[in-house]
């Protein structure tokens, strides 16, 4: 049975977009139509699905407008797309504001529109913490016919933060593993100037002050006394003049490489040999699962979701939050014992297929949203 789906996210660069599109475009793979409905198109849209649709929101400036309403543009997108695509369900990304603009939609459309809500993380673990929004958190996550949140770390903080007595499944991240695999690529290592001798480490992330950079950078000082290696440090955002200022600081401008944002993560991947990720807030880390896919070992925080992804010892190394000593100490290890970052390797890239495997996934999804639908 085919459904219609109406699929409500950021489409900018960060995870909770990345899933959301996925996702659709996994649905769509298994027949159902997708409606995206965004402020731009999602972009990991990246090729043409008879069976995809964008419908972007758009917001009018009126002088009675001191702030243009993108959540009252929004809902009332939500509704016009639900009520003429005859939409079953409509996917919310995130409580506030996607949950409640699908809410007020509902209210305009009629209770046969069904609301799932995705918790990602800020919502809950940023936004949660402020009282002027707490109880409107909580009242798009009631409201919604059926919540998610990526990792059970989330799902245990939203009922401790929030009071929230709705049940709430998790429902984990996953990858397109048929992108991320890992491929072998010399040439690229010699582009960026990396020695055959050298080790590769890589960070991914937003550049936010709650990803902790400059401890990737410290930690990597440490290492680098120890082993010929680069880092890797992959996106942009907010902290990315301070860690700048921090590399030259440490004197290690010519160990980092600056790469700015990148479509192509598999390629960087494949090329390390270690992925460093110390945030100090994480509902799951989607760039670890893409990492493991390439068959790349993790040294992680302990902290929110993580633990669910990386388990200590086996697929890679957890580490005391800000403790750059701990994290340096596995780092090294791994690059220096071969046999040791292989086995992690392959363990890591045998977790995101046991436990974390698209397929079973997006099925979990599907099942959600039949029975909704009272279809199974
Ligand atoms: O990590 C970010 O800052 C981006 C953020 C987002 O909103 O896209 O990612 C969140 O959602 C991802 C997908 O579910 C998770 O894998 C990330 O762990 C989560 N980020 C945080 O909790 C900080």
């Amino acid at each position: 049975m085919k459904l219609k789906i109406g699929i409500v996210c950021y489409p900018s660069v960060g995870g909770s977009g990345v899933v959301a599109t996925e996702l659709g475009k996994m649905l769509a793979e298994r027949g159902h139509d997708i409606h995206f409905i965004s402020s731009s198109i999602p972009f990991r849209l990246n090729k043409v699905y008879p069976n995809i649709y964008y419908h972007e929101v758009t917001v009018n400036q009126y002088s009675v407008f001191q702030y243009p309403p993108y959540d009252l543009a929004l809902a009332s997108k939500i509704a016009e797309v639900a009520k003429r695509e005859q939409l079953d369900i409509i996917h919310a990304h995130y409580a506030v504001p996607h949950a409640l603009c699908a809410f007020l939609a509902k209210q305009m459309v009629g209770d046969h529109l069904k609301i799932v809500t995705t918790l990602h993380g800020t919502d809950i673990t940023v936004l949660g913490y402020d009282p002027s929004l707490s109880d409107l958190i909580k009242f798009g996550i009631e409201q919604s016919d059926v919540v998610t949140a990526v990792s059970n770390a989330l799902a245990i903080q939203t009922y401790e933060l929030l009071d929230v007595q709705k049940p709430i499944q998790t429902v984990y991240n996953f990858v397109d593993e048929r992108v991320y695999s890992k491929q072998r690529n010399d040439e690229l290592r010699r582009q960026y100037g990396i020695a055959p001798h050298e080790k590769v480490i890589i960070h991914v992330s937003n550049f936010r002050k709650v990803k902790r950079v400059c401890d990737v950078v410290r930690t990597f000082a440490l290492v680098v006394k120890q082993v010929p290696a680069k880092l890797l440090l992959v996106g942009d955002g907010p902290e990315m003049t301070v860690v700048c200022r921090l590399v030259k600081e440490l004197k290690l401008c010519d160990h980092v490489r600056f790469l700015g944002k990148q479509e192509n993560l598999a390629e960087l991947y494949s090329m390390s040999d270690v992925k460093l990720l110390l945030s100090e807030k994480e509902s799951f880390g989607l760039v670890l699962l893409e990492a493991m896919a390439c068959r790349v070992p993790c040294v992680g925080t302990a902290i929110g979701g993580i633990p669910e992804v990386i388990e200590d010892g086996k697929n890679g190394f957890l580490c005391a939050l800000g403790d750059i000593n701990e994290a340096a100490h596995h780092t090294v290890r791994l690059l220096t014992d071969e046999d040791l970052r292989e086995t992690m390797g392959q363990k890591a890239y045998e977790t995101v297929y046991e436990k974390f495997y698209s397929e079973r996934i997006v099925a979990q999804y599907e099942h959600i949203y039949f029975q909704l639908k009272g279809d199974e």
